[in-house]
């Protein structure tokens, strides 16, 4: 390992000592956690375009991150050095994969041929230092948001020069993936959605965006990709309305455009939180529907209504995800935990970054210690078993096996009285739950 960033490999250090010096309290990739490694539960990638080409704007204000990079002032130059500096970077955190978008690592050209060029040198640079380390590429995706071209939409836009542009440039970025391997293909729609329907023909969107899917299966198949197509649902930002809103309303989509079989979900806790849901919520819906792909680990904050991408570091959510993840028996097949998150403006330096990291990873952990314990002593399958009970003898498996007509059902509840069906329903108990996670988490933390 070269020295390119000033930091040792972040060591473990366990949990005697709870300040934060810079070392993990909870992430021990090695260590088996209900029948896996941490790392394999785990698989964290890092964002190439958060981590390292974000300047911490925000809407007010310019960049205020300090990189070790930023010396180089050519484009090809930086863009070749920072593939050196991203690879480092991943070895000294201890994380297995990385994501990036076409544009996040080499700079555009005046035309897509040379846009393509640019690209592919840094690719190569990326394919040596993945041979040279195992690092694996979680997913790419293309960049059809930032550039001015794509101002009305790229698959949805409403020209068709746009469209074209955007399918080819999906075309060189699936040829990527093949070449690195990637395990994931991601698909984030942030122009595909609407500012008004006073200009916009919906239904012709649409369509043209189940297009754009089938065409990239159709690629996929014609040059032997075999990643997992994901897309990544949010409802708004930077549209008003975005087409892929949730996690419910992307499976509508998919199933009503026959796209289910080659497509999951990418699921992100604050693109959550900004359609009105949980994260867990997310994770809840894809599961039931058989389409988690990958997780966005990020988090937002309760007191601003956008997309902050703040470092995961609230133990209850990260408890509650490693919940369902434990329940799945893995992020999807192929999926991990990538941090599309950044450092807050006043978190300029080196080691914030690296701190950064180090909160996120060791939440996850600490998540999968918690949910692990709930899972080992079956507190909510207990619940969920006995809560459901009455649904699996009598009249209720009548329902569950699509046998109870609603002339059986009128027999069954006409005589029944106001009392017994009010003490048919048992007490919720929601607010001793909610006591049970927290002394699960302050137990198995202090076994940790
Ligand atoms: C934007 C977002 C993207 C996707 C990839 O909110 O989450 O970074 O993850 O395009
Ligand atoms: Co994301």
């Amino acid at each position: 390992m070269s020295d390119l960033w000033n930091f040792e490999k972040i060591p473990y250090v366990g949990t005697a000592d709870p300040k934060q010096g810079l070392g993990f309290h909870y992430y021990q990739p090695d260590k088996v956690v209900a029948g896996k490694k941490m790392s394999e539960w785990c698989r964290f990638a890092i964002a190439y375009w958060h981590t390292f080409n974000q300047r911490l704007v925000d809407p007010f204000g310019d960049g205020t991150a300090q990189r070790p990079y930023d010396k180089y002032s050519d484009p090809m130059e930086l863009a070749l050095a920072k593939v050196d500096y991203s690879f480092e970077f991943y070895q000294k955190l201890g994380a297995e994969f990385f994501c990036f978008h076409d544009r996040d690592i080499a700079p555009e050209g005046g035309t897509l041929r040379e846009t393509n060029k640019n690209l592919d040198k840094v690719v190569d640079r990326i394919e040596a230092r993945q041979k040279e380390t195992g690092i694996k590429l979680l997913w790419n995706t293309c960049n059809l948001f930032t550039n001015p071209r794509f101002q009305a939409g790229a698959a949805t836009s409403p020209f068709a020069d746009i469209y074209a542009y955007a399918g080819g440039q999906l075309k060189h970025s699936l040829e990527i993936a093949k070449r690195l391997g990637a395990e994931n293909y991601v698909f984030w729609g942030g122009r595909e959605g609407y500012e008004t329907l006073w200009n916009t023909d919906l239904k012709r969107e649409q369509d043209h965006m189940a297009a754009f899917f089938h065409a990239a299966v159709d690629y996929a198949k014609e040059i032997g990709l075999d990643a997992q197509f994901l897309i990544e649902p949010k409802p708004k930002e930077p549209t008003t309305h975005q087409y892929d809103f949730d996690a419910a309303t992307t499976i509508a989509f998919l199933k009503t455009y026959d796209l289910d079989k080659d497509f999951k979900l990418n699921l992100e806790g604050n693109h959550a939180n900004l359609a009105g849901h949980s994260y867990q919520h997310e994770i809840r819906v894809a599961r039931s529907a058989g389409l988690l792909g990958s997780l966005d680990a990020n988090q937002g904050d309760k007191l601003l209504g956008w997309d902050l991408d703040e470092f995961p570091s609230d133990l209850y959510e990260t408890t509650s995800v490693m919940w369902e993840i434990l329940a799945e028996g893995g992020i999807g097949a192929k999926g991990g935990l990538n941090f599309d998150a950044k450092p807050r403006r006043s978190s300029y330096t080196e080691r914030d970054l690296f701190a950064a990291h180090v909160v996120g990873m060791d939440s996850f952990a600490a998540g999968l210690l918690v949910a692990a314990k709930l899972h080992e002593d079956g507190v909510i399958e207990d619940l969920l078993k006995e809560r459901y009970g009455s649904f699996d003898s009598g009249i209720g498996a009548q329902v569950e096996a699509g046998k109870a007509s609603l002339a059986e059902l009128e027999e069954y509840a006409l005589d029944k009285k106001q009392s017994e069906l009010i003490s048919a329903n048992e007490p919720g108990n929601l607010e001793a739950i909610k006591a049970t996670i927290n002394n699960y988490i302050i137990k198995a933390l202090a076994e940790a």
